[in-house]
């Protein structure tokens, strides 16, 4: 092999893109090399995963073949600036996928996990935050109950809402809940009114039952307004929650001020975010404690580190988003970056099914409440081709809200 650092110049000579839908669909980016060298991005958008796909084989790929993989900074600059037409989920979610399968290029040949090139380790293992659901109080305390005896540290508690169908984010039957549903888009009702009087009811429960020791978040799905977010915040402060995640829509981004007047419960934000300007004002005003941007959605590990670093300079944490729908691809990448940076927070876990477990081969681990990226070089993941392809692309897209009224909620 090549000696990296004076070496010649490796090039980029194959990419494609592989739809595989092991119980829910994936888009990864295998990028390879003259050297014989690959490496693995995700692009997974739920529910508009064709989009990004095409964006990548129809105008990313071409423009990248014959490139120096080692050139992580300029590529993106490159697919970022060169675009005209700046970020936007599409867009982000396909650079970012070039950039984590370049750094998986870069680890490879340098014959070191990736964590070293961003900083090496700063801690052994990563805080996770698991799911703990119920169709009500009593089967969402069951279940966090099952997730202390699993060795989870924190866990998010959401439970279905009386008075209410279906709620997002509950598991329907035995086991976890899948963020996107097969077929068309399924609809679920809400009441900000009737979640409002039930989530603290909740927290006192669980606080009573598993004392102070455990970590608790919450997630509101962006369904509040600021002033309604204000209000749960001030009622869960007994709780000492870890966080409160997604209070309000953040596109106005003033709109967290009011919730930070009135409560200090924690605040975490950003799954939905792709560039650090859709939290700028949020961290520079220090309206919000973790920034949960990954790197599939946040258009890859380097502008994610630089958005750490930033966020870092107004004692804002990471909490990076760590569901279903971020592929095995995204979650090595995700631990990787938390394992090397100073600012580390928690990260969240949300286990992939067995069938997704073998169809991404990977070298991360879970024990006592924390995991481990594994030390392989690179990010320690890979695609079983054969078996992905026998999971053809579903159709399939996240759930609707509506209020009781008919109108739909902000997210
Ligand atoms: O709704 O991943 O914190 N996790 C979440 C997820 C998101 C989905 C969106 O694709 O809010 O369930
Ligand atoms: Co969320």
């Amino acid at each position: 092999m090549v000696q990296h650092g004076a070496r010649d110049t490796m090039k980029i000579t194959n990419a494609y893109v592989n739809v595989t839908s092991p119980g829910r669909n994936f888009v990864r980016l295998k990028i390879e090399t003259d050297e014989g060298i690959y490496g693995l991005g995700d692009s997974t958008l739920n529910g508009r995963e064709l989009a990004v796909a095409s964006y990548l084989t129809d105008h990313v790929i071409p423009c990248i073949i014959g490139r120096d993989p080692f050139q992580t900074e300029d590529i993106w600059q490159y697919l970022y600036r060169g675009a005209y037409w700046r970020r936007g989920p599409v867009t982000m979610a396909a650079i970012g996928a070039v950039d984590v399968a370049l750094w998986d290029i870069k680890g490879k040949a340098l014959q070191t996990p990736v964590y070293n090139l961003l900083g090496g380790k700063s801690r052994e293992g990563v805080l996770v935050y698991g799911h703990a659901t119920g169709k009500d109080k009593d089967h969402a305390l069951e279940d966090v109950a099952r997730h202390k005896e699993m060795g989870y540290k924190a866990v998010r508690v959401q439970s279905g809402i009386p008075g209410l169908e279906a709620t997002y984010g509950i598991a329907k039957g035995a086991g976890g809940y899948e963020p996107a549903e097969r077929g068309l888009p399924s609809e679920y009702e809400w009441s900000s009114e009737l979640y409002l009087r039930h989530v603290p009811k909740l927290f006192a429960r669980v606080r009573e039952v598993f004392g102070d020791e455990l970590h608790l978040l919450h997630d509101c799905h962006h369904r509040l307004t600021p002033i309604e977010a204000g209000r749960l915040g001030k009622e869960l402060e007994p709780f000492h929650l870890f966080w409160m995640e997604d209070p309000t829509p953040a596109e106005l981004q003033e709109g967290f001020r009011i919730i930070r007047e009135h409560t200090t419960t924690p605040i975490a934000v950003g799954e939905v975010f792709n560039s650090i300007w859709d939290g700028h004002d949020l961290i520079r005003n220090q309206w919000i404690d973790y920034l949960r941007m990954a790197p599939s959605h946040g258009g890859g590990l380097t502008p994610l580190k630089k958005a750490a670093d930033f966020a870092e300079l107004y004692h804002v944490r990471s909490g990076l988003h760590g569901a279903t729908d971020l592929s095995p691809v995204t979650m090595a990448a995700s631990l990787h970056f938390d394992t090397a940076i100073h600012n580390f927070g928690i990260q969240e876990r949300m286990p992939h099914s067995a069938e997704t477990d073998a169809v991404f081969p990977h070298h991360y681990s879970f024990k006592d409440g924390k995991m481990f990226p594994g030390d392989e070089p690179g990010l320690g993941v890979d695609l079983d081709e054969a078996l992905a392809a026998k999971y053809p692309y579903q159709r399939a897209y996240l759930p609707i809200n509506r209020k009781l009224d008919g109108t739909l909620t902000d997210w």
